[in-house]
């Protein structure tokens, strides 16, 4: 079996590629192959469907996925691969994403999606990131490295 080394950030429209940045920016600085792709699990499902049943055998390691209003594209994409799938609901519509967190997290048994906040892009590239250093002990090193940002600098000080 191969390494996984990359993750893909998937979005459902080129208007949530703003909100979807921080993740594409994070895994970068973690040194992490990047694989970004607008595609829609309602507009593109079969685009969606080709990417996503080749992709541990293409190395990925991680699924993100970012959608804002009626976000069905971390589920549709977690039906179709047993890779860990990430989602980021997004804020934008009538509901201010709350509709994507509902549509993103509320998974049926069997087929899940570790859901982060509303445009919490960032950590759903540190979540990648930590399963890929699962088995990659300098990509662990690094998270530790990033983790230590948040130690105070002395004893007491301001978390
Ligand atoms: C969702 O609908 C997309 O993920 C996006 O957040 C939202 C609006 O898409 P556009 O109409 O701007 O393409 O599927």
């Amino acid at each position: 079996m191969t390494v996984p080394t990359k993750v893909a950030v998937m979005m459902g429209s080129a208007s949530d590629r703003e909100k979807m940045k921080p993740a594409v920016t994070t895994l970068a600085d973690f040194g992490v192959e990047v694989s970004e792709r607008v595609l829609s699990a309602h507009r593109n499902s079969a685009a969606v469907s080709e990417f996503v049943r080749s992709a541990r055998a293409d190395g990925y390691g991680a699924i993100i996925c970012g959608a804002g209003m009626a976000a069905h594209l971390a589920g549709a994409v977690a039906a179709q691969t047993t890779l860990p799938v990430i989602g980021v609901p997004l804020s934008g519509g009538g509901l201010g994403g709350v509709d994507a967190l509902y549509s993103t997290v509320q998974m049926p048994r069997g087929i899940p999606v570790a859901t982060v906040a509303i445009d919490g892009a960032a950590n759903a590239a540190l979540l990648a990131i930590a399963i890929l250093a699962v088995t990659d002990a300098g990509m662990a090193a690094k998270l530790d490295e990033y983790r230590a940002q948040w130690v105070p600098a002395t004893p007491g000080g301001v978390v």
